[in-house]
């Protein structure tokens, strides 16, 4: 089933329908979505990494949870499909997918699928209209960044398995910028966009034209993974790097994201989060110039197409430290096709 899930789009298959070998799954995803080739031409892929992307879901072995998803990022221009991070976007889609695929049976209103995040342990709850025991994508929830209107799915997150500052600092210097690490369900560097000598408010193809500016973030993504403990992070997808400019339209923060190559043309919802829990750490590099949080949970993180309102909260630890607890998010999902995808065939020309 092809789904927009948020502001993303991808396949979501059920997990019996794929190998269960993780290379011989991968190699079909390639195939699947037409990849690597910049135009996805030959496949279902859209192009972008926001539009190539796979949820594998399969019902839960234990009571916790009804069902296990696996996110894949399937590489647009390089042979490669990646589960080292996990998608709040795509996530928005496997809650209707489970009930449409009948994993999960609709309640006669609305419907709780408890999801496993099988990338990280994390767990997510997601909530969403099934009147008469179907699902019901229409509805009056609009998200910046998708025209028009749908039924809403919100997406409850419990605190988090991995810590908030992975580094476990509030702020580091890497390769000569002062960062906050942070990992609030997407591990990410939160950097001033002034210290890059951008103003944070340019449009995302500008920002991704620049090619000094890419180097530097590469230089320092590089340096970050490896504090964060996430080793060699040349070829992974994470961690994401957000530059934090002053708040222009009455948010938080404003905010352009790398992920990590491309500029995200708005933010992902676990890089909200996180952007979110940075947000809420006394000392982060967010200080001076997000607006200071004020009472309540949301926060509205405002990016290229709008913003994204995140509930969230950071409490202090015993030891002096930062836990995230709860957060939240309201997203829109929606099944666009169902059907039989033809892979190109491995004697489609390629070796
Ligand atoms: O952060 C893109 C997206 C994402 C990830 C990315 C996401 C999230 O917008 O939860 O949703 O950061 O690669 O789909």
């Amino acid at each position: 089933m092809l789904m927009r899930g948020g502001t993303s789009k991808g396949a979501y298959f059920l997990a019996d329908d794929l190998p269960a070998e993780p290379a011989a799954r991968d190699e079909l995803l390639l195939r699947v979505m037409g990849s690597p080739d910049p135009r996805q031409i030959d496949g279902i892929g859209g192009a972008h990494p926001l539009t190539s992307k796979v949820a594998v879901v399969s019902p839960s072995e234990g009571d916790e949870v009804d069902v296990d998803y696996l996110f894949l990022q399937v590489n647009v221009e390089e042979p490669v499909v990646s589960g080292r991070q996990n998608c709040g976007n795509v996530l928005a889609g496997v809650g209707p997918f489970a009930v449409e695929r009948g994993l999960v049976a609709a309640a006669e209103e609305e419907t709780s699928v408890r999801i496993r995040m099988v990338n990280s342990g994390d767990r997510a709850t997601a909530t969403f209209p099934t009147p008469g025991g179907r699902v019901d994508y229409t509805g009056d929830a609009e998200i910046s960044g998708v025209p028009g209107i749908a039924a809403a799915v919100v997406i409850e997150f419990p605190p988090g398995q991995g810590a908030l500052l992975p580094t476990g600092k509030v702020r580091d210097t890497v390769a000569g910028t002062e960062v906050t690490c942070v990992d609030n369900g997407m591990p990410t560097v939160l950097i001033p966009a002034e210290s890059l000598k951008v103003t944070g408010y340019e449009d995302p193809k500008d920002l991704e034209a620049d090619a000094g500016l890419a180097a530097r973030l590469r230089e320092i993504r590089l340096a970050a993974g490896e504090l964060m403990g996430l080793g060699d992070v040349s070829h992974a997808t994470v961690p994401k790097l957000t530059l934090l400019a002053p708040p222009r339209n009455g948010g938080a923060v404003t905010t352009r994201t790398f992920i990590p190559v491309r500029c995200h043309t708005s933010i992902g919802v676990l890089g909200a989060a996180s952007v979110a829990a940075g947000l809420r750490i006394d000392g982060s590099v967010a200080a001076g110039i997000a607006q200071p949080p004020v009472g309540g949970d949301r926060l509205r993180i405002e990016h290229p197409s709008g913003f994204t309102d995140i509930e969230s909260t950071v409490d202090r630890t015993c030891d002096g430290g930062f836990r995230a607890q709860r957060s939240a998010v309201v997203r829109t999902a929606r099944k666009l096709f169902n059907g039989t995808v033809f892979p190109v065939p491995l004697t489609g020309g390629r070796s």
